[in-house]
């Protein structure tokens, strides 16, 4: 079961072999046994001191000035290269609400650029939305949207987590959506076409950037004075390709359970997929029938498991485990869950079970029993109906499609496709060899034009003043946070052992994917970005709040009765572990320190 260091790099050189060194960037897993390892390639100095380096002071790049919106509708005929306008409404204040407040008024202008046939006869063009304050801040918000894209959401700017009490366009920025250049119609199939695979990776973010600032201009007489950029799993991946692909663009970035690795992590959840397939009721390819190999019941005796083990080891028997690396080294699942000896009835775990599940915890494994994709973090929200929606029914009808259609060379053929019968039918080492290669129609491979590239080279973003503040919910069920904290740990490393003047990253201890689970994950952390890009105050920590009965942002209905419904909590920037003071109304962020 153990997958050693040697074999962890030789899966890399396999891998990096398959690119046929076409530009892959994902960078290796840690190595199984060490979820939490520095990852740092320096060796130690000699003579036994370890003397921290002065981090660097930064440029801080000034406050953004705002100004007027003068006319929304002469934006109807903004004309830009390739881009189209069909239409520029004044919308008042009030016809957007956000945690049931009215949205000010502001301009929806619609369009799309470069309209083409694909190859596979199908019509595409990059749609997208901008909504323009009338009173702006003089800030631009790249809105990047999550799933396999598609849709143009409402522009309205998330601030990161769940239930927002408020958004970016309330705030004042001017926010652009896109559907990153195909149709929701087409659903996985739009991958059939190779230039919208580009688009859906990196390239409608280089096509709407300059069409964007050049509105903002139009619209105000000045180009935005700050631009930021943000979403939320495949919006937070968007993210962190911008990051490293477009440093010169955005001066802040705000990251959210990034599948910044999402073909591997899609690939990862199709093992798990077939692991829970095997262990569950009957051979019925459906969500129902997965979820009975680990059931709501074992589910929660696992969560509850790991609480008794780790979660005073913050200070507090709260149900939050805030030492997440702490837990990794005090829990152990074969040690802390009963081992059936009779009938499964959900206070125990067969042996079975333990095996395939722990193994999944541990990091998923290609045919030849590597690890290909990260470690998840043992955590107390595994009970949720989110973090079996990922599991059980995602992995059968949404990553099937991405990684068939969209990843894959060549696709899956489209006659007769059947998403459950392709998760969980698929030899994981032929997904593996076919999402990592090209051929003449499809030039660039699915790491190649998904990841970031060199995501632990963020000098350009560093140097330049800009800042990036990353979160990830530690019971997150689809991307591993472990995997997040992996690539932070390499970039402290490549930073001397320090990043935290340009980047941070703070876990959210409980929360599933980007909300929900047992958790405080309602929390605002756009402010805190401007606030470091443009006056230079760092955020050591963001306060969150739980959303119990009665929250206007809306209510999580995982927050566990036993909490004051409005707990909250310091959210701390990595490595640091937000700890009980002793003493205090345990329900408050003022009582918790961030050491
Ligand atoms: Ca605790």
């Amino acid at each position: 079961m153990k997958t050693t260091s040697a074999a962890s790099l030789a899966l890399v050189a396999t891998l990096l072999a398959a690119c046929g060194g076409g530009g892959s960037s994902f960078i290796p897993t840690q190595s199984a046994g060490t979820p939490t390892s520095s990852g740092s390639s320096t060796p130690p100095a000699s003579g036994g001191t370890t003397t921290t380096p002065a981090v660097e002071t930064l440029p801080v790049l000034g406050a953004a000035v705002g100004a007027t919106l003068k006319d929304c509708a002469s934006l109807a005929g903004f004309t830009f290269a390739n881009t189209t306008i069909t239409v520029a409404n004044s919308i008042t204040a009030g016809t957007l609400t956000v945690a049931g407040k009215p949205v000010a008024a502001h301009c929806q202008v619609s369009g799309s650029m470069y309209p083409r046939t694909g190859t596979d006869g199908q019509s595409y063009a990059v749609g997208f939305e901008m909504r323009l304050p009338t009173n702006w801040n003089g800030r631009f918000f790249y809105q990047a949207n999550g799933g396999i894209d598609g849709s143009v959401s409402t522009a309205t700017g998330g601030i990161g987590g769940g239930g927002a009490l408020d958004n970016a366009l309330d705030m004042g920025f001017a926010v652009i959506s896109s559907d990153a250049g195909h149709r929701a119609a087409l659903g996985p199939f739009f991958g059939l076409d190779p230039q919208a695979r580009l688009d859906y990776g990196y390239q409608a973010v280089a096509k709407l950037t300059p069409m964007a600032k050049a509105l903002i201009a139009s619209a105000y007489g000045k180009g935005p004075d700050r631009s930021y950029f943000g979403g939320c799993s495949n919006g937070g991946r968007h993210t962190m390709v911008a990051m490293s692909r477009y440093p010169d663009d955005y001066d802040g970035f705000l990251v959210g359970d990034p599948g910044f690795r999402l073909p591997l992590a899609a690939a990862a959840n199709i093992v798990g997929a077939q692991n829970y397939h095997a262990l569950a009721d009957t051979t019925a390819m459906t969500a129902a029938n997965l979820g009975t190999g680990f059931t709501p019941a074992e589910r929660t005796l696992v969560s509850n498991a790991v609480l008794a083990k780790c979660d005073a080891l913050d200070g507090a028997a709260d149900g939050l485990v805030q030492d997440t690396g702490a837990c990794q080294a005090a829990f152990n699942l074969d040690r802390d869950v009963p081992t059936c000896s009779g009938s499964r009835d959900g206070t125990c775990l067969s042996a079975a079970q333990k095996q395939r599940i722990g193994q999944l915890f541990a990091g998923a494994l290609d045919g030849n029993g590597k690890k290909f994709y990260s470690s998840f973090p043992w955590d107390a929200g595994l009970g949720t109906t989110g973090w079996a929606g990922w599991k059980f029914s995602n992995s059968l009808n949404l990553d099937s499609g991405a990684v068939a259609f969209i990843w894959q060379v060549p696709p899956a053929s489209q006659t007769g496709f059947d998403g459950p019968t392709f998760t969980l039918t698929s030899n994981i080492d032929t997904i593996l060899a076919k999402i990592t290669s090209t051929d003449s129609l499809y030039t660039e491979n699915s790491l190649s034009f998904m990841t970031p590239p060199n995501p632990t080279d963020l000098s350009k973003l560093k140097k330049r003043g800009a800042k990036a503040m990353v979160y990830h919910g530690t019971s997150d069920p689809i991307f591993s946070s472990d995997d997040t904290q992996h690539w932070y740990d390499q970039l402290m490393a490549a930073n001397g052992g320090d990043a935290s003047n340009f980047a941070r990253f703070y876990r959210v201890p409980g929360m599933n994917h980007c909300s929900g689970g047992p958790t405080t994950d309602q929390f605002d952390m756009l402010t805190p970005l401007v606030n470091w890009v443009e006056k230079g105050q760092a955020a050591d920590s963001v306060v969150a709040s739980a959303r119990g009965t009665g929250n206007v942002g809306g209510v999580n209905a995982d927050v566990p009765a036993t909490w004051a419904p409005d707990r909250t909590r310091p959210l701390c920037a990595y490595p640091k572990v937000a700890r009980y003071k002793g003493s205090g109304d345990i329900e408050k962020a003022e009582n918790f320190a961030c050491q």
